[in-house]
């Protein structure tokens, strides 16, 4: 196939990715129990209904992120799931993730899909009704808005914004929105019943003792 053709066919392939999940898992391989690692601790939550994953290991340097990176496409393509890489466009182009998802201190996603075009989705984290609008205007496909409730590093994430600031969200803009931030079993039902699309998370599923498992409870909370 020519350059030009091959393009195209990843443009369309790529316009065909969406945002049908609605439980977004996020790694952080530092909270996860001492006797799992983080392919393993993915693959139970695969194993369990798991759609979409965000590879968020910011303390990784280039070279060993791209490592993980490819060796988690490759699981997610098994397992039929989407990957989104935080922050780093170059890895998610690089190893053919299905997206990208960027922080309040990343490229904003107008310039994103500059780089982007449509071979990748954009995710983006925001924390309010101005964030969200903002991030709709400038061509997001998706957003997390949180945290909803306290979450073990609050200091991290700011104070929790509560599930009315989600309401007045999803009634503003129409791009699907996930809560994060604090999310466990018993909260699933109020999130969803303010409107989520779906829920992020990393701490519920990731330092579980039964990943599989505990995946599982929230898939069919979600259903
Ligand atoms: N972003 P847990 S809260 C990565 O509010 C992240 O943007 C947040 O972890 C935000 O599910 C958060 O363990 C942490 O609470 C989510």
């Amino acid at each position: 196939m020519s350059h030009d053709k091959e393009q195209k066919a990843m443009s369309k392939e790529q316009r065909a990715v969406t945002i049908d999940f609605s439980l977004y898992l996020i790694t952080d391989r530092k909270l996860l129990t001492p006797h799992s690692s983080l392919l393993t601790a993915v693959e139970d939550g695969l194993k369990g209904g798991v759609k979409a994953v965000q590879l968020r290991e910011k303390d990784l340097n280039t070279r060993e992120l791209l490592e993980l990176a490819y060796k988690i496409r490759e699981l997610t393509k098994e397992y039929h799931a989407k990957l989104f890489i935080n922050d780093r466009i170059d890895i998610a182009l690089a190893i053919g993730a299905d997206g990208v998802h960027i922080g309040q201190k990343g490229i904003p996603a107008h310039a994103v899909r500059k780089i982007v075009q449509e071979k990748l989705r954009i995710g983006v984290s925001t924390h309010s009704l101005e964030e969200a609008l903002e991030a709709e205007r400038d061509g997001a496909d998706f957003i997390t808005l949180g945290p909803i409730y306290e979450t073990p590093s609050k200091l991290k994430y700011g104070k929790p914004i509560g599930v009315d600031t989600l309401r007045r969200v999803k009634s503003a803009v129409s791009i699907p929105v996930f809560g994060i931030g604090g999310i466990k079993l018993d909260r699933v039902q109020e999130v969803m019943e303010a409107g989520a699309d779906g829920v992020a998370l990393i701490s519920a599923i990731l330092a579980a003792q039964d990943i599989k498992g505990t995946t599982e409870k929230f898939m069919r909370l979600l259903k």
